[in-house]
């Protein structure tokens, strides 16, 4: 068989074009595998001893003295859809007349929302699970209209809430109660492109696939990508430090990211906006602002480094019969395909069969069996024939090793749009399905896997566990759908998964924030000291709290 795969892969590279199929490796291959690997699947002993040493006693603390603090007047419970409740700062003020007139006087009407369809829309995320009850949204055409809007909110003791495409997934991008709710999509303008060095400077309202676009035209990709591009901000994106589907090859918006305009809570505009790769001079404070989640201020404007688009792009889709071939195949990836490597994202079987069950124009493209797991690999490189040879090498390499169980490389662009349309359609899929609790973490590649199937273990079939993401990041979407959201499942859920992760050393939020979902959650990933420092910068930043409150930090130390 292998011989007679390793003809065939020969004459495909030939023809430039890859279709392989091959039958499910047996159980001695795998085991063969199993033994040789350098990768260690199972749980270390002692872990009891470790979870004790590692337990967070001080989020219990801070649990108790939240409970105290608990009134039973403004309270919002996000009961089975969220697990957290929160309390009405009773410290803010309310909108009243005055304050309408005040800003329909700097912005003029058309800016000034109060229209009930726009606002409920405005009020609900994307999940729809969390709602907020904002009886106004503000709509700043530019940074000195946002600056008056902000200098009035601090002086009125009003909170607000940042929103950008309101595509985020912790509940983040509305408000929890009240709050003015600060819409940055008129400010969408592109400032500048330099064609040499490749910075874009653009204001933090553009849409992200907009961006993309205008790029493209020039001969230029925006350094990150992902399945909200066609709604999420660039400011929503800098403001939740947004991974996606290429971070593997171009790495963290902490690095792309070269400057940017911030407008702090009491309307002060600090203009960081440089556009130069190396500027060592003090502080580089921009980094506060990326992955705050509008806590600290409401990012205006972006200067970001975009990577040449380069000529040849090729994606494969792969199937894996186990979780330790996919590991193998990305430790191979990352060796041979090493520069060209521009994503290296997983799903499971149960994500497959969602897409395939709510997405009306998907199909799969390897039918002929079922796998336990599927990759998506893409290069991109400037060598068509090179790449092309080096990546037919792998995949012939990983198929004859038996990492690789059926694969096919898509022979054009529509068929590659199809096989990125499977990962990124997962999401939406979800949601289609019914309700749904999402976990995002980071965790140790060999380790991220055994948490899907703990959490399949301990919900027995009350409901369907889900795995996927950017398996190259480390970064796991542990997804639990369920027909309808339900307290038992629930509490099955939390707060096991946090403390899993915590035990492992992973991150309770990868890439998505901590919003209102996980702002009580933060002691998990983060030591107190660490979590006493951030509330402190906040306290210097927006001392009274208006910004995005209830958000990121325990309410327990800003309020
Ligand atoms: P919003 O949702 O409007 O806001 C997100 C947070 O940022 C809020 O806390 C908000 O207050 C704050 N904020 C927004 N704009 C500003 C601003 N200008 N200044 C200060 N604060 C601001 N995320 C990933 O990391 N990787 C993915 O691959 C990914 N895929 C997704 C796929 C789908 C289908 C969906 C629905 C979401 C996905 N997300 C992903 C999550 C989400 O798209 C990102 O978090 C995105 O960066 C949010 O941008 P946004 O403009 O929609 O921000
Ligand atoms: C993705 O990678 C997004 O598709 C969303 O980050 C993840 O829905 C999720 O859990
Ligand atoms: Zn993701």
């Amino acid at each position: 068989m292998q011989n007679r795969m390793a003809a065939a892969a020969a004459a495909a590279a030939a023809k430039k074009l890859l279709h392989q199929r091959r039958s499910i490796p047996n159980f001695s291959q795998i085991n063969r595998l199993s033994s040789t690997s350098g990768f260690t699947h199972h749980c270390a002993p002692g872990h009891l001893k470790q979870f004790l040493a590692s337990y967070r006693w001080d989020l219990w603390k801070s649990c108790l003295i939240h409970m105290q603090n608990m009134s039973a007047i403004h309270h919002r419970k996000f009961g089975s859809v969220a697990s957290t409740i929160v309390q009405r700062n009773p410290t803010f003020s309310t909108i009243n007349d005055d304050d309408l007139i005040y800003f329909e006087k700097i912005l003029g009407v058309k800016k000034v929302i109060q229209d009930h369809e726009e606002l409920k829309t405005a009020n609900t995320d994307w999940m729809h699970k969390y709602k907020g009850s904002s009886k106004l949204m503000l709509q700043p055409e530019n940074t000195a209209e946002l600056s008056q809007i902000l200098e009035y909110c601090n002086s009125r003791r009003l909170a607000v809430v940042p929103q950008g495409g309101n595509t985020g997934l912790v509940g983040g991008s509305v408000p929890v109660f009240d709050e003015i709710i600060i819409n940055t999509r008129r400010m969408n303008s592109i400032i500048s492109f330099d064609k040499v060095s490749g910075v874009l400077v653009c204001e933090a309202g553009c849409i992200l696939e907009n961006l993309i676009s205008f790029l493209d035209k020039e001969g230029f990709i925006m350094p990150l990508d992902l399945g909200a591009k066609g709604s999420c901000q660039i400011g929503g994106n800098i403001s939740t430090n947004a991974g996606g589907l290429r971070l593997v090859r171009y790495g963290s918006l902490h690095g792309t990211v070269l400057g940017l305009e911030v407008v702090l809570a009491n309307g002060s505009v600090i203009d960081m906006l440089g556009t130069l790769r190396k500027d060592n001079t003090g502080y580089d404070l921009k980094h506060l602002f990326i992955g705050s989640e509008g806590s600290l201020g409401i990012v205006t404007k972006v200067s970001i480094l975009t990577p040449p688009k380069l000529s040849s792009v090729n994606i494969a889709f792969l199937a894996c019969q186990d979780y330790i071939s996919c590991q193998k195949l990305l430790f191979q990836a990352k060796r041979r395909l090493g520069e060209i490597l521009s994503a290296f994202e997983f799903l499971d079987a149960q994500a497959m069969n969602l897409v395939l069950r709510h997405l009306d124009s998907v199909r799969n493209p390897l039918p002929s069996s079922i796998y336990n797991f599927y990759i998506l690999i893409e290069t991109t490189g400037s060598n068509e024939s090179n790449d092309k040879e080096k990546l037919e090498a792998f995949l012939l390499h990983a198929m004859e090793s038996g990492l690789v169980s059926d694969g096919t490389l898509a022979q054009d662009f529509s068929q590659g749009s199809s096989f990125w349309h499977i990962r990124e359609g997962i999401p939406e899929a979800l949601m289609k399905a019914g309700a749904v609790y999402k976990y995002d973490l980071s965790l140790p590649v060999e380790k991220m896997y055994d948490l899907v199937e703990d959490m399949r273990i301990r919900l027995g079939g009350a409901a369907n566990v889900v795995g996927y993401g950017h398996l190259g990041d480390g970064n796991l979407h542990l997804n639990v759908s369920a027909p309808q959201y339900d307290d038992a499942i629930l509490a099955q859920i939390e707060p096991f998964v946090y403390e899993w992760t915590s035990r492992h050393h992973g991150s309770i939020s990868a890439e998505h924030g901590l919003g209102l979902m996980k702002a009580e959650k933060i002691y998990y990933s983060k030591s107190s000291e660490t979590v006493q420092l951030m509330a402190s910068i906040k306290k210097l930043l927006d001392p009274i709290g208006i910004l995005n409150p209830y958000k990121v930090i325990p309410s327990s130390l800003v309020s």
